[in-house]
This record gives structure tokens, sequence and C-alpha cells, in this order.
């Protein structure tokens, strides 16, 4: 890690009035939840055919559920890290910070984020197939799969976004504003090859934001940010953090 480079990341954000933040996967790699796409991530155990789209949940609704509340067990084990924290605090410093993120394991919000725009949904929270309305359910395990919904009795989806899905329109939309106007996006944690997510942190570079990513290993944004920073998000973050002497 190059503490130079870390320097100039706080350097930047303290000089910054409004910064906006994508995180992915990564950034709960070190609270034991697996990443997607990494060496043990979960693209490369199951397929998302068969477990992250529309067409997988009508096919076996029993199976698509089973592996989410195989999720939900794991994430409602594990804490949220340094990454996640500092983020936090940062939130209740900077007079305009956003954040968002792909990540659907609710880890920003247990670590005290308030304003979070969750671009791909949330596993602690559950869709009416019939109603569209979306309840919070922390059961985990959950009794009988796929569970269905009291009001109407049919049956409820995880809601997050699959593949081939699209993203609610309100907080994409939301998202790209702020990253039309932000001067600084830090990118954290994320291989950038989900659409339109990975488009954001390209949207803000051409508003005239610089862009600062944190991850081991380079990204298709790499080239783009103004600063790379190669490493984990859990020790890099709470590094800019001293550095900024809050
Ligand atoms: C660390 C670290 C540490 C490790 N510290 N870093 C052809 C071309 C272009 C687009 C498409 C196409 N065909 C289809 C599409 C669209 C598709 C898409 O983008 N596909 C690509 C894969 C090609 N997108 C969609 O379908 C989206 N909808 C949409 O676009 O609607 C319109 C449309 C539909 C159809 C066709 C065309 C347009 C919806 C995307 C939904 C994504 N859903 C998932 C699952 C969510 C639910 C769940 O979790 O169960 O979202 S997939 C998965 O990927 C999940 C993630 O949010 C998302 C992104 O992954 P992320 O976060 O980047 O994780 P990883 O694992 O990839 O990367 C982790 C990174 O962390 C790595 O870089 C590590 O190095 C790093 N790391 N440890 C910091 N300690």
């Amino acid at each position: 890690m190059n503490l130079e480079e870390i320097k100039q990341a706080a350097e930047i954000l303290r000089n910054a009035k409004r910064i906006a933040v994508l995180t992915g996967a990564g950034i709960s790699a070190e609270s034991g939840v697996p990443t997607f796409r990494g060496k043990d991530g979960l693209w490369r155990q199951f397929r998302a055919e068969d477990l992250a789209t529309p067409e997988a949940f009508s096919r076996d609704p029993k199976l698509v559920w089973e592996w989410y509340n195989w999720r939900r067990g794991l994430v409602g084990k594990v804490e949220p890290n340094p990454a996640h924290q500092t983020l936090a605090k940062w939130e209740t410093v900077f007079p305009e910070f956003a954040l968002i993120t792909q990540n659907v394991d609710g880890l920003h919000a247990r670590a005290g984020s308030k304003n979070i725009l969750e671009l791909h949904g949330n596993v602690w929270k559950l869709r009416c197939t019939k109603e569209d309305t979306v309840t919070e359910n922390y059961a985990s395990p959950l009794g009988d799969l796929p569970p269905l919904c009291p009001s109407c009795g049919e049956m409820l989806r995880p809601h997050v976004v699959w593949f081939g899905e699209s993203l609610d329109p309100n907080i994409l939309h939301r998202a790209f504003s702020l990253c039309s106007l932000c001067e600084v996006m830090l990118v954290i944690g994320t291989s950038a090859f989900v659409q339109p997510a990975s488009s954001l942190p390209l949207y803000a570079s051409d508003a005239g934001a610089k862009i600062i990513e944190i991850n081991p290993d380079p990204t298709p944004l790499t080239s783009y940010a103004n600063l790379s920073l190669q490493g984990k998000a859990g020790e890099i973050l709470p590094l800019i953090d001293q550095f900024m002497s809050f």
C-alpha cells in the first residue's frame, strides 16, 4: 500500500463538498461475505442463470429461495467491517455525502449509514409477486419455501434485482443525478462488470468528478480513475480517515 497515495486521497476528499460513493461486494469481503466474481466468488460455485434471473425463479422458486435462505443466514452472522464503519462516519462529517451500493447484504445500514441508495435491493426485504408490496423480514432461516404473501397468498420473492430486470427507476435516476453533481467519487470493491451500476463512475467522471478507486485488483474503471488505491477497503478507508484528521 502506498502511503503517499493514501495522503493524496485524504487531501482530495478533505477539499470536496460533494462526495458520492459506489460500493460493491468487495467492501463486505473482509466481513466474510463472498464476492461474486472473486476466487471463491458465488458465480464460481453457482450459475447465475439458475439462481439470479426471473426465469430461474419461475422455473424453480424453491431452489432460488433455498439459495437466498442460505445467503441470508450467512450475512446475518457477520458484522460490518472498518470500511462500512468509516463510510458511516463520513456521512456525518461531509455536508453532502451519497452512498450508492450494489450490495444487498444490509451491512452499510448495520454500520450506521442512514442514506443509502440500494441499486440491487436488499435480501432482508421480500416482495409480493402479485401485489408488488415490499416488507422487511429478518427471520433466518425462513420457514416453508417459497414464503407466501400474508395478504393475498401469492408467492413472495427476494426484493433484489436479477439479471435482465430493470433497476428501480427512481433509485437509478437519483444515483445518476448524485453522480452528475459530485466533485469526488469513490468506487470501492466492485469489479465494475455489471450495468448500469458500472456506468455511474464514468458518468461522474464525464461531469468533472475526480474518481478514486479502492480495490486489490485492477478493473475496467482503473484506467479512468484519477487515483487507484490497490488494497483492501477495510484497511485503506480507515487510513484515509486518519490522514483527514477529523
Ligand atoms: C475488494 C476486496 C476488499 C475483493 N476490498 N475490494 C451485455 C452487455 C452489457 C450489459 C448486459 C449485457 N447482457 C446483459 C446485460 C445487462 C446486465 C449486465 O450488466 N450483465 C453483465 C454481467 C454483462 N445487467 C442487468 O441485467 C441489470 N439490469 C439491466 O441492465 O436492465 C436493463 C437490461 C436488461 C437486459 C439486457 C439489457 C439491459 C441488472 C443487474 C442485476 C445484478 N444482480 C446481481 C445479483 C443481485 C442479487 C443478489 O445479490 O442476489 O447483483 S449480480 C451481482 O453482480 C450482484 C452485484 O451487485 C453485482 C456486481 O458485483 P460486484 O459488487 O462488482 O462484485 P464482484 O464480485 O463482481 O466484484 C468484487 C470486487 O471486489 C472485485 O473487483 C474484487 O477485486 C474486489 N475486492 N476483496 C476492496 N477487501
